[in-house]
């Protein structure tokens, strides 16, 4: 008994030790070559709409030493905030991670009425699977209070991973402008350049609430777009849900039943046969940029459009040139200065994302 304890705990520091060398060496878990240095634990506050894959993301940043999560902030997306909100409890209290304040945001996009997508993420947001009410509580101040001030209490310290719509972080950069200099970096799960997922021009974060991308694309804080260009190419199957079922920790299984459930659900709607991993790949990039290749652009998002509202534009190079204006019109067609507001993925490795991924959730940390 003492024996396999005492192992069990050599392990588990082998592998922090391991783990904490790697990002303190910025050593690519994928690559084994030393590339650059940064800071050994990254301090995030996760914003959500959980929703599947953002379950999966929320465990992987939950088990993964070199990011220690701050907040996690909750936003209507995938399924109502009533809904969104109680999720992110459950997954911090099945994580076994109830020290991480969870924290109720924006109801409703800026502007726009909620559209959901009850018909991917189920009823509850979570595939329809049943996990108990949770016990612990929300915090007592809202997102945006929670966000604000971790943020100003650690200037230049905290990035933002933002994988729901942006209402939440759009709102914070409204009420208080001097907060963009103190935020590292907003990586964000959003946009395509290659088609949209739930209208043919749009990303479905992008298309709940596309004023607020436009908040915080034009906000210079540093950025990275992490889109449906690389995310619909990081596809899990029935190998890996495998692999997540037989993870012995209470994460693992929960994400089993969850990716059970909804690859069910996605054959018996003919959405195809395996499950895009756009949320756990944002987190993922994060642990090992290497997973990830990026490009600078000028990221626009289409405000207006009838038709083509959330649609993500990249300018890699000049002019920045809009539509023509019409005939009645007073303005001209202006060309604005280029400067680069993002860093697009634009290819990824796959088999290294769920390496890392399996090796986290499923492994025995
Ligand atoms: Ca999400």
């Amino acid at each position: 008994m003492a024996k396999t304890s005492k192992s069990r705990k050599n392990s588990r520091r082998e592998f922090f030790a391991r783990s904490t060398a790697l990002a303190a060496g910025g050593l690519s878990l994928t690559g084994g070559i030393q590339t650059s240095r940064h800071p050994a634990v990254q301090r995030i506050i996760i914003d959500t709409d959980p929703g599947v894959d953002d379950a999966l993301a929320i465990f992987l940043a939950l088990r993964s030493p070199e990011l220690k999560v701050e907040a996690i902030t909750a936003v209507s997306g995938n399924v109502p905030l009533d809904l969104t909100l109680p999720n992110a409890l459950r997954l911090v209290e099945i994580a076994g991670r109830a020290d991480v304040p969870v924290a109720a945001g924006a109801s409703t996009p800026l502007v726009r009425r909620l559209v959901s997508a009850h018909d991917f993420h189920g009823d509850n947001g979570l595939a329809g699977v049943e996990f108990p009410s949770p016990k612990i509580r929300p915090a007592a101040e809202s997102a945006g209070e929670l966000i604000r001030r971790i943020v100003r209490g650690n200037p230049g310290e905290i990035s933002i991973v933002a994988v729901g719509p942006l209402t939440n972080i759009a709102a914070v950069v409204r009420a208080d402008p001097g907060i963009s200099p103190m935020i590292r970096r907003i990586i964000l799960m959003g946009g395509s350049f290659s088609g949209g997922n739930i209208t043919p021009s749009a990303e479905f974060n992008m298309y709940v609430d596309p004023e607020a991308a436009q908040v915080v694309l034009g906000a210079g804080i540093p950025l990275t777009m992490v889109g449906l260009d690389v995310t619909r190419k990081v596809l899990l199957r029935e190998e890996q849900i495998r692999s997540l079922e037989a993870g012995r920790n209470a994460a693992s299984q929960a994400a089993a039943r969850i990716m059970r459930r909804t690859l069910d659900r996605s054959r018996k709607t003919k959405q195809g046969t395996a499950i895009a991993m756009h949320d756990p790949l944002t987190v993922a990039y994060l642990i090992d940029p290497g997973i990830l290749s990026l490009k600078d652009y000028f990221v626009a998002v289409e405000t207006s459009g009838e038709i083509t509202a959330g649609e993500t534009v990249g300018y890699s190079q000049p002019p920045i040139r809009k539509s023509a204006p019409l005939a009645n019109s007073s303005t001209g067609a202006e060309e604005a200065l280029f400067r680069p507001n993002a860093k697009v993925a634009v290819d990824v490795r796959p088999e290294h994302f769920f390496r890392l991924f399996l090796e986290r959730v499923a492994g025995s940390v």
